[in-house]
């Protein structure tokens, strides 16, 4: 019976007051992406019934075709968080720029801005596997009441002040942070309200699964090789199991119940890696912290790094402390 658990809403407002930007404004943007996050779940889980599988017809910037469901979610969240007289900017993996946000002209009052990859994974929709929405919320650097700038989006992922992820799975769950631990919410789809299922959600500080895309071992440097070697090593605890879904949301979220490190090192084609320090990793990182984990680009803190793209790829290991101090020890 869900109605034992205590509902995010409640939850919310529970701890609005242990947020010290409190005043109500971050749980009403907590909302927003709440009510996104059920409409954009409605869309995934009938894609095989409308025709809005399959893809748009447009690229963006990151010149991967876009799936109609990325472009609905991504219209979804920034409709919704428009609404909410708290958000002065959006930045967005399918928008080749930042989107300026003066709802209801109110000169610019509001104080946050939202990083977001409305659907992670997407190439996944066509064949029924899990994909993810991932958040990341600031507060704006530049004054209040002027236009917001892209240094309001370029700041580093300690400056955080709010993170989350929805994965949209054989359960649809949305996990998020303000700085005070994770927690885990599953929704009731009959009820269309989200259950705190999960509180205080912790990364084991080891574990067995490492997720990584060996079909690109031989473009990894020799350390990535080094490691994933001696995580196939009979030693131990070891050989570790192979888990890779291809859907960064669903490997995280699957290593921090399980334990387990989930890498996307820089290699010989992708100089950088693939994923974006701004909506994928930095966000994930202040997760996995807060959930004792670590993530790292295989030398230094992720949410230490000083952004300067918005876009910019960053190389991304991340999960069980031991199991990315261990990665590091093989990459120095
Ligand atoms: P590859 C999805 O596009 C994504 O950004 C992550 O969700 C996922 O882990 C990764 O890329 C998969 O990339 O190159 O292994 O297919």
């Amino acid at each position: 019976m869900t109605n034992q658990y205590k509902t995010l809403g409640e939850f919310i407002i529970e701890h609005q007051d242990s947020f010290k930007y409190s005043s109500g404004e971050l749980s009403r943007l907590l909302n927003g992406i709440r009510l996104a996050a059920k409409v954009v779940n409605h869309e995934v889980n009938k894609a095989g019934l409308v025709d809005i599988i399959g893809e748009a017809g447009d690229t963006n910037i990151q010149g991967e075709n876009q799936q109609k469901l990325d472009v609905l979610a991504n219209e979804k969240f920034i409709q919704t968080l428009k609404k909410r007289e708290i958000v002065c900017g959006i930045a967005s993996e399918e928008e080749d720029d930042f989107i300026s946000i003066n709802s209801f002209d109110n000169n610019h009052q509001n104080k946050y801005v939202v990083l977001i990859d409305p659907l992670d994974g997407s190439s996944n929709i066509d064949v029924n596997v899990s994909v993810g929405t991932i958040f990341s919320i600031y507060r704006r650097v530049t004054p209040v009441g002027t236009p917001v700038q892209l240094e309001d989006f370029l700041q580093p992922g300690i400056n955080q002040i709010a993170a989350g992820y929805i994965v949209y799975g054989t359960s649809t769950m949305l996990v998020y942070t303000t700085g005070d631990g994770v927690n885990g919410f599953t929704l009731n789809p009959a009820l269309g309200t989200f259950y705190l299922s999960h509180p205080n959600m912790s990364f084991p500080e080891t574990g067995k699964i490492y997720s990584v895309n060996e079909g690109n071992y031989v473009h990894f440097p020799q350390g990535v090789k080094n490691y994933i070697k001696y995580c196939q090593q009979e030693e131990g605890d070891r050989p570790y199991t192979s888990r890779y879904i291809g859907s960064l949301v669903s490997d995280f979220h699957r290593n921090m119940i399980k334990g387990g490190i989930y890498m996307y090192p820089k290699s010989s084609v992708a100089s950088e890696g693939k994923l974006r320090l701004l909506y994928e990793c930095n966000p994930m990182a202040f997760i996995a912290e807060q959930a004792n984990g670590l993530a790292s680009d295989g030398k230094k803190r992720i949410m230490e790094i000083e952004p300067t793209e918005l876009h910019q790829r960053v190389p991304f290991f991340c999960g069980s402390r031991k199991m990315v101090e261990k990665a590091e020890e093989f990459m120095k």
